[in-house]
């Protein structure tokens, strides 16, 4: 059995749970919470980051981060499953990095919150932050996928990342972006484990 850490409401880690059920492997994958404030917690020694995702073989060897895990899964899956092979490969992974660093914005901008008082806040570093995902969803926007292209990597990062901003920011990006709405609700039909993966809180 595959232990993958994590924690419901990780984004990256929803990446992974979405692209393990497609490719059929969320029966050899167990999920167990991991407390990343915990300075206990053995995700620490698991992971010396102390992030999650975090996934523990078979061999008791440890994989992270979230894109490398996939990578893994893909390849125990077959390989080209959800990696595209060939020239393909390289605009889904872009999309992926991009849905990432949409993702690591966010979170920047959600510890803001979490770590600093009130007044130590800085205005400025959440604007420059606030930059980033503004600009990542415009080009999103621009380059939706066709309808009937097979699901990849990149449109797995991509709706991870558009579900965390309605976790975390109350949905603010849906006004500016009425295609990519469009876009995920599609997503979201075309691949069950999106419902089946989402959280309230
Ligand atoms: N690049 C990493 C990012 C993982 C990440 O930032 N995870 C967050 C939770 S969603 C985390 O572990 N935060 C705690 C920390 O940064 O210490 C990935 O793709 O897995």
């Amino acid at each position: 059995m595959l232990l993958l850490r994590s924690s419901p409401a990780s984004p990256f880690g929803r990446k992974v749970k979405i692209g393990a059920d497609l490719l059929g492997l969320s029966d050899r994958l167990q999920v167990s919470f991991a407390d990343t404030l915990d300075p206990d917690e053995t995700l620490r020694r698991e992971n010396p980051l102390g992030k999650i995702p975090t996934l523990i073989l078979e061999t008791g060897e440890t994989l992270y981060d979230s894109r490398v895990i996939i990578e893994y899964l893909d390849w125990l899956a077959g390989g080209g499953r959800i990696i595209p092979e060939g020239q393909d490969r390289f605009p889904a992974l872009r999309q992926q990095a991009l849905a990432d660093g949409i993702l690591d914005a966010a979170l920047l901008q959600v510890y803001e919150g979490r770590w600093r008082s009130e007044e130590r806040r800085d205005a400025s570093w959440l604007e420059y932050q606030a930059g980033k995902i503004d600009r990542g969803l415009s080009f999103a926007e621009e380059r939706l996928s066709h309808p009937d292209e097979r699901i990849h990597v990149g449109h797995i990062a991509q709706a991870s990342a558009l579900g965390y901003l309605d976790l975390r920011m109350a949905g603010r990006w849906r006004e500016q972006h009425p295609r990519l709405v469009a876009w995920l609700d599609d997503f979201a039909k075309r691949v069950p484990a999106f419902e089946r993966t989402r959280v309230t809180s």
